[in-house]
């Protein structure tokens, strides 16, 4: 079979549409240059093992192990911010269907949950991300406290929602204040799109 390599997906919006809780230079180079980046390196590693097998030769298998997770973690990672936002003048700034349920049900309501996951995501050593995820088994919302993009990943739990707090996410329009970037992300959530993926897993 044919194996293919990763892209860079195409945003569904303009990169000036997420102001101005996002600036164009802030989105631009967020997007085509950091996450540009995590798919470049994938696909090296993926080529240099390819070419190592091919000719029957070692690679550095501990280095090539951690340097994938971490890159192509940053890859998929980006996929879900880039598809979870929308203009604000297009997010409904609360969940909606039946994961706004589900957050009632675990959290109380809505604003403990964005509290939560404030913290969370404020609370990461260095860089990283908040995640909102889903346990099959217990029925149970959870919010992971990624470190880089690959550290404290509960295994096979689906992500829901994800919000960068790398630096390079915000420096630009933030600088180092990184809860005044927290703060401004809840304006542009897609939560119809967040919404789709809780109701496509098989519970
Ligand atoms: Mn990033």
């Amino acid at each position: 079979m044919a194996k293919e390599l990763y892209k860079l997906p195409d945003l569904k919006y303009g990169y000036a549409d997420l102001e101005p809780f996002i600036s164009e230079e802030q989105l631009r180079i967020h997007h085509d240059k950091h996450h540009q980046a995590y798919v470049t390196n994938t696909n090296s590693i993926l080529q240099l093992i390819d070419r190592a097998r091919a000719e029957g030769t070692d690679f550095d298998y501990k280095a090539n192990a951690k340097a994938l997770a971490f890159n192509l973690g940053g890859h998929v990672l980006h996929n879900y911010f880039w598809w979870e936002m929308t203009p604000a003048n297009n997010s409904n700034k609360e969940p909606v269907g039946e994961l706004s349920e589900m957050i009632k049900e675990d959290f109380g309501n809505f604003e403990r949950f964005k509290k939560e996951f404030t913290q969370i995501a404020s609370g990461v050593e260095g860089s990283g991300w908040g995640a909102l995820t889903f346990c099959k088994g217990t029925k149970r919302l959870g919010i992971m406290q990624i470190e880089k993009h690959n550290v404290n990943i509960i295994p096979s739990f689906p992500i829901l929602m994800v919000l960068d707090v790398w630096e390079h996410a915000y420096y630009i329009d933030y600088k180092n204040e990184r809860g005044k970037f927290i703060d401004a992300f809840w304006n542009i959530v897609d939560w119809e799109r967040i919404n789709k993926y809780f109701k496509d897993i098989e519970k």
